[in-house]
């Protein structure tokens, strides 16, 4: 270990420049999780989270605990004399560092970068190392927010580190975990814009100094347009503040979404005695102004401008939140692609390649602390959060795409005290106690953003608490269509506070469907997690919030399917409400905004990723199935062709063009063009059913989900599975039953919203059919395997289903009594994949008859496929 250890480590080595170096130190950490440093130790590198495999398990949870890391430093001797600390991007949430055994700082919270000195205990011994050791927590701690969230708190030091040393004379190091300086635009114009720098020089040597502080401006094209210096004394051991004032800067190319013009001010410290520059800092410049009107909406440079894009986090399939740099600013790159103008960092600050992706490629940004659903009532809590924030906003502040800070989302929403209760009451008024120091505190740390707080769609509570009057703008987080009823009324909704706070400006924080890609229906429904259904949702929000101007804009509800580890759902332990999957897929939703939004001519075939899809011939025709597939699309009508062949010539509507292909078995080369020229063709495997066994179509193995609208695919293009279908003579199908619905006022609509124990075929076994009678199918002569699935779903309910009542059933295939009372006391465990196979052979042209007779309760099937053999 020793050995491996010395090879692992670094010498820094000191340049002939006295400025400021900063180095990564990501490679070669060793990690060990759990409390003691007596463990396992591995190699690892960082971004790291200790997470990442346990969330990909079936069982919820996941380790919420202690981890270690260490490695060597060789620091040169050369460097002794310099300020030299350690720089942590992120690490969550609460991080010891100790330097050759010896403590040398602590910082509590995830989401933010923080500085700890070390200088003071290394050895700055060329024959000797310096052992880093860090001690890290994820453990759930009441005065550390997040309490509670609908996200994963992946544990690990997920964000780079870097090793920064700086001359004895330096920009302030000991702020916050910013760059110590402070650059803002108090007035822009077109015509001109005044800039100022302000910050601390700090002087850790014995000596006074006599120093200068130069700052340059150099615009977008690197050309310098401004410079100033100042002459001030540093007495020993001291910080003294400059201010850099560049008054009427002509001409000033503006920033915006459209033209995001980038400056950059370099500041320098100089020292006046021996002309050497003993610390150096740039930073990003853009010259942009910008309201937001109660009335109106959201003015950029004077013009108004509608704000369209999504949430992120910071979440990566397989990755957790350990994210290098590259796939957070692609995240950024695909936003914009999407023709976002917006994004919210939420819930919390995130990656500082995200922020200056954004500032390069030019996205709004509205950023927030991670105060998520509940506050603690204590002191501690709000010291951490009151810090948070601070944190955010200076390490934050020089990005010119911030626009707006914000804290505490939907903190009303937890339902720990009755309602009405004293206890509830008393709890309100600690968010509002909170509400305004948060807001005091971000006011006065920078008053050239705007103040935000996300509200979820409980008008009532909002109103009465007075929680929408703290900050400058109220965001709303509204779910109708999805946890609440129809998408149509979300305007109203609106419409109804825009007319009782006519002087507050709002914005939609956010909206969003569950999407699952392998689910697909012609009969899009609430909660069925289909993309069709996320499609129409999502239409339907753009089309409300492009009505009303006083609607500054909103963001989707995610960019992308992100670890939600208590979450169950199609695909357990993620949210799926993304515009993009989690290794960034576009789903339908991704397309419409960018046919929308995108200045680019746009043709894109929704779905693209369904590639075996299956559906009953047109009967008498038995050559063809038709489907309808969407095209998204700014242009204004799109010719298709399927095989080579023209097919169609469509017009657009809201941006959609719908064709119906005739889908032949086997492959499908569908194309579409734009009068311009744009196009785009996918290739399509259909698995073409016949529509009557009479017909002379050859059969085609069968894979149905009883009680389910939709078409399911497996995600490995093996297997579609059909929705259900009433018995029809030469065909097949259910008889009798109906479908398994909701039981109690939660109003879950389709299907069972719980995780499926056993598979990774979760939606064929949320849905069921309950007292089916029988299946049939009337299959040709020969022989086959049936496969029956089932699962017992217990009562429907949001929150702690029942178990359901017992149940017992024979079940018997062609008369052969196969299963002899399957039970739910003995076989069907709770919400466990159930699946059993029976051969038969098919004789006379009997087909298949599979019989459901109740012993006792109600019979149910959830799945069946008859495979030829
Ligand atoms: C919300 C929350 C967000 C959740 C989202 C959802 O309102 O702010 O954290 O992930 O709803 O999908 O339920």
């Amino acid at each position: 270990m020793r050995a491996l250890f010395i090879f692992a480590s670094w010498l820094f080595l000191l340049t002939a420049s006295a400025q400021r170096i900063k180095t990564s130190v990501n490679s070669n950490w060793w990690f060990c999780k759990g409390d003691s440093s007596s463990g396992h130790w591995q190699q690892v590198t960082i971004p790291h989270t200790w997470n990442a495999a346990d969330v990909l398990d079936d069982e919820p949870g996941y380790y919420r605990g202690a981890g270690w890391y260490k490695r060597l430093l060789s620091v040169s001797p050369a460097w002794k004399g310099k300020t030299i600390h350690l720089y942590f991007e992120g690490a969550n949430q609460v991080a010891t560092v100790f330097v050759n055994g010896k403590k040398a700082g602590t910082h509590t919270g995830g989401y933010s970068a923080f500085s700890i000195p070390i200088g003071h205990l290394l050895r700055f011994d060329s024959s000797a190392t310096d052992e880093v050791v860090i001690h890290l927590t994820n453990a759930h701690d009441e005065n550390i927010p997040p309490l509670n969230a609908d996200f994963s708190f992946f544990g690990g030091i997920y964000r780079d580190v870097y090793l920064l040393a700086a001359d004895e004379v330096h920009f302030d190091l000991d702020n916050y975990g910013s760059s110590g300086v402070f650059v803002s635009t108090p007035r822009v114009s077109e015509q001109w814009a005044d800039v100022q720098v302000k910050g601390l020089i700090e002087n850790a040597g014995a000596t006074p100094r006599l120093l200068q502080v130069h700052t340059e401006i150099y615009d977008d094209r690197g050309a310098r347009v401004a410079q100033q210096q100042a002459d001030l004394t540093v007495g020993a051991f001291g910080k003294v503040p400059f201010l850099a004032f560049f008054s009427r800067l002509q001409q000033p190319r503006l920033w915006s979404p459209d033209k995001p013009n980038l400056y950059r001010v370099l500041t320098r410290i100089i020292d006046r005695n021996s002309g050497v520059t003993t610390d150096e800092t740039a930073h990003p410049l853009g010259f942009r102004w910008f309201r937001f009107s109660a009335d109106s909406g959201f003015f950029l440079n004077g013009k108004h401008l509608k704000l369209i894009g999504a949430n992120r986090h910071q979440d990566f399939k397989k990755l957790g939140n350990a994210l290098p740099d590259a796939l957070h600013v692609r995240d950024v790159e695909l936003l914009k692609g999407m023709g976002s103008n917006l994004i919210r960092i939420a819930h919390y600050p995130q990656d500082p390649a995200v922020l200056e992706a954004c500032d390069r490629l030019g996205l709004l940004v509205m950023e927030e602390i991670p105060i998520v659903n509940r506050i603690t009532q204590t002191e501690g809590f709000e010291a951490n959060c009151l810090a948070m924030q601070r944190e955010m906003i200076r390490q934050h502040f020089n990005h010119p795409s911030v626009i707006i800070w914000a804290y505490m989302n939907e903190v009303l929403i937890e339902p720990r005290y009755e309602k009405g209760s004293p206890e509830q009451e008393a709890y309100f008024r600690d968010v509002l106690t909170l509400a305004r120091k948060l807001e005091a505190l971000t006011r006065q740390e920078d008053s050239s953003r705007y103040t935000l707080i996300p509200g979820y769609g409980d008008y009532e509570v909002h109103r009465r608490t007075g929680i929408i009057d703290v900050a400058m703008i109220f965001g709303w987080n509204l779910y109708r269509g999805w946890y609440e009823e129809t998408y149509h009324d979300f305007g109203k909704y609106l419409d109804r506070f825009h007319a009782d706070y006519p002087k507050v400006p709002t914005i939609i924080t956010e909206y969003g469907a569950d999407c699952d890609v392998r689910l697909h229906t012609t009969k899009p429904q609430r909660f069925d997690k289909s993309m069709e259904y996320a499609a129409l949702f999502h239409a339907a929000y753009i089309k409300q919030m492009m009505e009303r101007q006083y609607i500054s804009g909103g963001a989707a509800w995610n960019f992308v399917d992100f670890n939600s580890e208590y979450r169950q759902e199609a695909t357990p332990h993620m949210n799926t409400k993304g515009l993009m999957t989690a290794d960034r897929i576009p789903k339908d939703a991704y397309w419409i905004y960018q046919a929308r939004f995108g200045k680019e001519p746009v043709v894109r075939i929704g779905s693209r990723e369904w590639k075996l899809r299956s559906g009953l011939s047109v009967s008498g025709v038995d050559q063809h199935s038709l489907q309808p597939v969407d095209v998204y699309t700014n242009q204004p009508f799109v010719t298709a062709y399927l095989n080579g062949k023209k097919f169609a010539s469509v017009k657009a509507v809201d941006r959609r063009c719908r064709l119906m292909v005739p889908f032949v078995d086997g492959r499908n080369k569908l194309e579409v063009r734009s009068p311009q020229g744009a196009s785009d063709a996918v290739d399509i495997d259909f698995e073409l059913q016949p529509a009557s066994y009479a017909s002379p179509l050859p059969f085609k193995d069968l894979h149905v989900s009883l009680g389910d609208r939709r078409q399911t695919s497996d995600g490995a293009g093996r297997t579609v599975w059909l929705p259900e279908q009433e018995y029809k003579a030469n065909s097949w199908g259910y008889i009798g039953g109906e479908l398994y619905r909701l039981r109690d006022s939660d109003q879950i609509p389709y299907g069972s919203n719980r995780a499926i124990l056993g598979t990774g075929l979760d939606p064929v076994y949320a849905t069921q059919r309950v007292n089916i009678e029988a299946f049939r199918a009337d299959v040709p002569d020969g022989n086959y395997r049936v496969v029956l699935h089932f699962a017992e779903l217990g009562e429907n309910r949001m929150r702690n289903p029942a178990p359901a009542p017992e149940r017992s059933f024979d079940v018997i295939v062609n008369g052969l009594l196969v299963w002899k009372g399957l039970s739910n006391q003995k076989e069907l465990l709770p919400r466990q994949a159930f699946q059993t196979a029976t051969d038969v052979e098919v004789r006379n042209k009997k087909g298949i008859t599979v019989s459901f007779v109740p012993l006792k309760g109600q019979t149910i099937l959830n799945a069946i496929e008859v495979i030829r053999r």
